[in-house]
């Protein structure tokens, strides 16, 4: 990719994001208020997911601009780890809330997946900061990454385990976009690992050092856009069919 390019592309995809963060926000407190009380906390929870992340682009895309010059090294990466381990524990107790599973299950479910989502993320994070100071990628990086890929497994296990178990209680039209919410998950958390991991294997694979980082931004945005706008569209559906009693 030519330098000015892959510049402007991340420019752009941040750009977009911090729309759709503000935008969604706005939806959300608007639409929360014509659910029933019980079915709205899963919605508030979106929207404080939506805030979070628009705060946080408003700092990543300005720390892009800060990259203009060249140096890639000097883009601060923290300010998405610190959203993601605000919004991702969020992001699960508004799966396990919308649902009403019981309340006992309730409650342990998300203490548990908020424990490996932060797990998870910290562990990610160390692997990170690693490439950040030492400029080339070392295996230490690949070896977080496999760390923080067991949290990420055992979540899957859950939501594809102990919640689906549980959900076949509900109704046929809530068991149905469950099962479009799981694969939303699916496909954007995926993202993630990929994404990390580009920078590492972007030389085996024909692209530049510079080229994987750029991917790795163009991967994070577009995969936080689909799990946190996208993903809090298919909870607030799921609240209003509760609302209906369905
Ligand atoms: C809104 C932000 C979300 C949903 C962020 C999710 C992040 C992940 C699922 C990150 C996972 C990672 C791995 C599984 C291994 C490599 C390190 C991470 C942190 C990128």
């Amino acid at each position: 990719m030519e330098p000015l390019q892959a510049y402007q592309l991340v420019y752009n995809l941040m750009s977009l994001s911090i729309a759709a963060m503000g935008s969604s926000f706005f939806f959300f407190v608007s639409a929360r208020g014509a659910l029933k009380p019980e079915n709205r906390m899963a919605v508030t929870l979106s929207a404080t997911v939506v805030l979070i992340a628009l705060y946080h682009y408003v700092r990543i895309f300005d720390s892009w601009v800060s990259t203009a010059g060249g140096s890639l090294g000097t883009f601060n990466e923290a300010y998405r780890y610190v959203d993601w381990v605000l919004t991702v524990p969020l992001l699960v107790a508004e799966l396990v809330l919308v649902l009403r599973l019981d309340s006992k299950l309730e409650s342990k479910l998300i203490q548990r997946n908020v424990v490996y989502a932060f797990l998870m993320i910290v562990t990610g994070y160390i692997g990170e900061m690693d490439a950040q100071t030492t400029v080339v990628l070392t295996s230490a990086r690949t070896i977080w990454g496999l760390i923080s890929s067991v949290f990420f497994v055992l979540i899957l296990r859950d939501l594809f385990g102990g919640i689906a178990v549980s959900i076949k209680k509900q109704s046929k039209e809530i068991q149905g976009i469950f099962r479009i919410l799981r694969v939303v998950l699916l496909a954007t958390w995926g993202v993630y690992p990929i994404a990390y991991l580009l920078p590492t294997i972007s030389t085996s694979i024909g692209l530049t050092a510079a080229d994987g980082m750029v991917l790795k931004q163009v991967g994070y945005t577009i995969a936080d856009i689909l799990a946190k706008p996208g993903y809090g569209l298919l909870i607030w559906k799921i609240a209003t069919l509760k609302d209906k009693g369905r």
